[in-house]
């Protein structure tokens, strides 16, 4: 059975904890919309690799649509107007991704959500992201709205502290995971993406996370 369809027969709505909630194939009707989407974005501020302040390169590639954009170099994390590859503003979000966020969010009980940012993620086969906060933001009383599409991946979701024991949660094409209130600080992650091909997106997997970053 793919996962897709594994991922079918689970509650639609999983609260992970106070504030987070996984909303089960939520964007899987406006997967090709999104996705042809994405493919503009990528044209406009293609994926590249950025690198942290430490200075390694990330195994996930970047980019970013909206009036912000999220970036990491040696100087730190940021938001930033303009691609710095290029020094032109980020595309503009496109119409369909921010309906799908505010609806989504909606959904999850955060009425108003108006992002003026998204990142970008394409995971290749082995990449993979360590445990982080979403902490860039200028206001962290509004959500994030996380939809992942393509192959499956699993995510690690904690709490408030580094230390924290992390839950594993699959996460399927069309999956969206919304994130705020009392879990808007909580540590999470992404494990090493299993090689494998799904006919969405071929080898990869495309999560697009919706902030209001301003
Ligand atoms: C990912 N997501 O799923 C990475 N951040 O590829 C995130 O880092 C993330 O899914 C904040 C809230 C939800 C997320
Ligand atoms: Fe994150």
């Amino acid at each position: 059975m793919t996962a897709d369809l594994l991922a079918g027969l689970l509650p639609v709505r999983e609260e992970l904890a106070p504030g987070a909630v996984v909303l089960r194939g939520h964007a899987l009707a406006a997967a090709p919309a999104l996705l042809a989407a994405v493919a503009a974005v990528a044209a406009a501020a293609p994926f590249r690799r950025m690198v942290t302040p430490g200075g390694f390169a990330m195994s996930v590639a970047m980019t970013n649509c909206g009036t912000a954009g999220w970036v990491t170099d040696r100087r730190g994390y940021r938001y930033e107007a303009a691609d710095p590859a290029s020094g032109r503003p980020w595309p503009a979000m496109p119409a369909v991704f921010r309906e799908l966020a505010g609806e989504a969010a909606l959904a999850a009980g955060y009425p108003g959500f108006a992002p003026d940012a998204c990142l970008v993620n394409r995971y290749e086969p082995g990449a993979r992201l360590t445990p982080h906060q979403d902490r860039d933001e200028r206001d962290l009383g509004h959500p994030i709205v996380s939809v992942s599409l393509g192959l499956p991946a699993i995510f690690q979701f904690g709490g408030p502290e580094r230390r924290g024991r992390l839950r594993r949660i699959p996460l399927a094409h069309g999956d969206v995971v919304v994130w705020g209130g009392p879990s808007r600080l909580a540590f999470h992650g992404v494990l090493p993406l299993a090689a494998d091909s799904h006919p969405a997106t071929g080898t990869a997997r495309i999560n697009l996370t919706f902030r209001r970053a301003l």
